[in-house]
């Protein structure tokens, strides 16, 4: 019999799930969702509900749920063999948090696969809403969790990042100050993993160490709950939190609720989630360290495996836990794609080929031109006020600041991941942009360092997968090295890899201290 394993991820926008099958090195089945497409009545946008202050993005739990029961229909409609799953998964998108009043664990527990879930969670929840990764309502809660915690180094290294509007603590404790009544009716708290998690499994489920990073809330060293961080966040919480736990965990079987109305089995395994970050980095493959992921998407990102957990002074980088054993590091740069189209529409290119064919006309270092590029309120480094910077760069010459807006961003890069103390050995790249070659090129070259495209669009949701599949495999006593979970099912694509140039590299070697120096001087004008 084929072993097939299921991995699901609820993210800000859709439900997706894929289906593998593990022997084969397939992925025998991919659906997604769309929450506003699907399920129209819950007057989301883009999954999130319209509110007039624009700091406050919150989601409603009860879409989620039905979403699961739309997408378990439609994989029995698609004639997926679900009798034949040996255990499911999931990614949740990180920081949300669903709050149920003392209800939630007794219904979870009797859930009657006559109704829909909706039916059956109605009255469980003590917050009908729940805030999600984008909102940014909480700078009080930030500062005063942060002074309790002793400052933002300290919070830092204590919790895995400084404080952050979208993490859960500040999140909880803003919930606490504004509705302290339902606070106290609340009886417990989930991230949207391991509310989704509780849902499969019929009972609530523990919160993993790479979600439970993303909260303020945890001893990133020690992986408990951090006594002090409860505290500063609200009274009586220890109480309201599940269990931390190893995503490798199984919570139990699968709830009769999917048995009796899907035809699971009812060995089935269901276990802990994950955030869609940790999730992501085993659905790529990035599973030793020196191994790199950088993201090229609306805003880029750069994340990776951490052996020793090793957190950022400056407080602008996340250090959470890692489905696949020890911590993995992430960090976001907010200028990316959309500031690169920013630079291709001001000088009229029409296309990226045109634009990398006019960067190729500039030599490597571009004769120490450097753009920093800000048209946002940029996240690495922290700039609140937006702003474009040229230092020795002619703003009239279009090739010259194409080339320096790429230079800049991956310089950036370089120079922001120096505190995670990995050296990249191996960079996947992926994301819209990562196909395009003079990018990529550039890349090699200031990272000093291979680079290999890889294109996998629903990382997380395989990730899931592959962890249903290496959790069902630790509890049948087999010891499955993470390289051969992931095996054939990661692969870059053939012949993508692009090498550094040592010529390149030298000239890049000397312009990091220049672009550092740059970075600093623009930071004092812009006051940060
Ligand atoms: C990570 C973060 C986002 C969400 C997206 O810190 O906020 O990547 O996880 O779902």
């Amino acid at each position: 019999m084929a072993k097939l394993f299921l991995g699901l991820d609820s993210s800000t926008q859709s439900l997706s799930a894929v289906v593998i099958d593990y022997d084969r090195r397939k992925v025998v089945y991919d659906k997604s969702l769309n929450f506003d497409h699907a399920l129209p009545a819950y007057g989301t946008r883009n999954g999130v509900l319209p509110n007039p202050d624009p700091l406050i993005k919150h989601s409603p739990p009860l879409m989620w749920a039905e979403a699961l029961d739309l997408l378990f229909a439609a994989m029995k409609k698609d004639g997926v063999a679900l009798g034949d799953i040996l255990a499911i998964s999931g990614s949740g998108q990180q920081h949300g948090s669903v709050y149920f009043n003392d209800r939630a664990a007794a219904a979870l527990a009797s859930l009657d696969s006559g109704k829909s879930l909706v039916e059956n969670l109605k009255g469980i929840f003590s917050r009908s809403t729940s805030p999600i990764w984008m909102d940014s309502s909480t700078a009080g809660e930030c500062a005063e969790i942060r002074e309790a915690l002793g400052g933002l180094k300290a919070t830092a290294q204590q919790t895995g990042s400084d404080t952050f509007e979208r993490f859960t603590g500040p999140q909880i404790r803003k919930f606490y100050k504004t509705e302290p009544e339902a606070y106290a009716r609340t009886a417990g708290i989930a991230l949207v993993s391991s509310f989704m998690a509780s849902l499969v499994a019929g009972k609530i489920a523990p919160i993993d160490y790479g979600d439970g990073a993303g909260m303020n809330l945890m001893d990133i060293q020690k992986q408990v709950w951090h006594g002090g961080a409860l505290k500063a966040a609200a009274p009586d919480l220890e109480r309201k939190l599940p269990p931390l736990a190893d995503s490798s965990k199984i919570v139990g079987p699968v709830s009769s609720y999917f048995v009796g109305k899907y035809g699971l089995n009812p060995a089935a395994r269901a276990l802990v989630w994950s955030g869609d970050n940790p999730c992501s980095l085993v659905g790529l493959g990035l599973i030793q360290e020196g191994r790199v992921g950088i993201s090229l998407g609306t805003s880029d990102t750069y994340f990776g495996p951490m052996k020793n957990c090793c957190t950022d002074d400056h407080g602008e980088g996340h250090v959470f836990g890692s489905p696949a054993g020890s911590y993995m590091s992430l960090i976001c740069f907010k200028n990316g794609s959309l500031a690169r189209e920013k630079i291709r529409d001001a000088y009229g290119i029409k296309d990226w080929k045109k634009f990398g064919d006019l960067m190729a006309t500039k030599p490597p270092g571009n004769h120490g031109g450097i753009l920093l590029p800000w048209f946002e309120a940029e996240i690495v480094p922290r700039v609140n006020q937006p702003g474009i910077h040229r230092f020795d760069l002619d703003e009239k010459d279009a090739a010259a600041n194409c080339r320096a807006i790429v230079e800049a961003q991956m310089l950036s890069k370089r120079l922001h991941a120096q505190w995670m103390q990995v050296t990249p050995d191996c960079i996947y790249a992926t994301g819209g942009a990562s196909n395009d070659p003079a990018l990529l090129r550039v890349m090699a070259d200031v990272m000093n360092c291979r680079v290999l495209r890889i294109e996998i669009s629903k990382s997380a949701a395989l990730g899931a997968a592959l962890l249903a599949a290496h959790g069902w495999l630790v509890e049948a006593g087999e010891r499955p090295r993470w390289e051969e979970v992931v095996a054939g099912f990661t692969d870059p694509i053939p012949g993508s890899e692009v090498r550094p140039n040592p010529d390149a590299v030298r000239v890049y070697d000397r312009l990091i201290e220049k672009y550092a120096a740059c970075e600093r001087k623009a930071l004092e004008r812009s006051g940060a």
